[in-house]
């Protein structure tokens, strides 16, 4: 497959490994270019460190979107994370439908709760918006909270696959195609993400670490838009990027005082192997 040019569109936490210091090194090394649209510069994530800086960047994405316009850019694919509030949404919309190359994916984490809360600073408007873009977009990643807020079902934290499957229902039923539900645990010690195509539904099983780190989410969705993008089938993708994030996690747990995000950079030769292996 020729090179290929990702936008991936969220914000630039300073420190805290997510979003786009998250985003930019797993995507480019997977071998695709990879250009940042920050939607708001952090000093830190908001998932624990207090009394950070937020410097919301909504009014610069229009005009950053006509100087493309003006130069000709167009992207092969979208993968956008955490967004900072609906008027931004409405210009992602805008971005995702009007600067793709033909046939240019449009991936989407909805990367607003979890835990079977909302971020701070999130409200009901702003899980009604991002609910449209997921369901303008090929591809959504949503975990299990964001799934219930997404479609009003309630939130378990002890489920069955006839629960899961009523959260693909309804998220088919607002509008969205293939859905990667993450996060799913049907039995002890064991996690895994759930492909649901309209073809069917598969759920890949991995061993849980019974440790909730942040940032994985990103981290996920990174690794499978790397595999993706570059042709990887979905299900491989999604295999894939489950493998690395479980690896991230591994190496990370050992280390109390790494509480923030997961060290990532150290398996990057790891999924850059499984996607070339992949690929043959
Ligand atoms: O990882 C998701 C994320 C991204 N960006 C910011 C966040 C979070 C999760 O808390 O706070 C700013």
């Amino acid at each position: 497959m020729a090179y290929q040019r990702v936008l991936t569109i969220q914000d630039i936490s300073c420190v805290g490994q997510c979003s786009l210091t998250v985003a930019l090194p797993i995507i480019s090394s997977c071998g695709l270019e990879a250009c940042p649209l920050p939607s708001a510069v952090l000093s830190t994530h908001t998932g624990g460190f207090k009394g950070y800086t937020f410097r919301d960047l909504t009014e610069d994405i229009p005009l950053i979107e006509q100087h493309w316009k003006k130069e000709g850019i167009l992207f092969d694919a979208f993968y956008t994370g955490y967004l900072g509030s609906v008027k931004q949404i409405a210009y992602v919309k805008d971005i995702i439908s009007s600067m793709g190359k033909p046939g240019a994916k449009k991936i989407i984490d909805p990367a607003m709760a979890d835990n079977g809360k909302l971020y701070p600073g999130f409200d009901e408007s702003f899980v009604k918006a991002m609910t449209g873009l997921c369901a303008s977009g090929d591809i959504v990643l949503p975990n299990i909270t964001e799934a219930s807020l997404m479609t009003g079902l309630p939130y378990k934290e002890q489920y069955d696959m006839g629960y899961v499957d009523s959260l693909l229902d309804a998220l088919v039923a607002c509008g969205m195609k293939t859905i990667i539900l993450k996060g799913i645990s049907l039995e002890p010690g064991k996690t895994g993400v759930i492909i649901a195509e309209a073809e069917g539904r598969r759920l890949y099983r991995h061993k849980k670490v019974d440790r909730s780190c942040h940032g994985t989410g990103d981290v996920f969705a990174s690794a499978f838009v790397g595999a993706f993008v570059q042709g990887v089938p979905l299900y491989d993708s999604a295999r894939i990027a489950a493998d690395y994030t479980l690896a991230c996690i591994e190496g990370t747990v050992d280390d109390q005082s790494h509480w923030y995000g997961v060290k990532f950079e150290p398996e990057l030769p790891g999924l850059i192997a499984a996607i070339h292996r992949q690929k043959g």
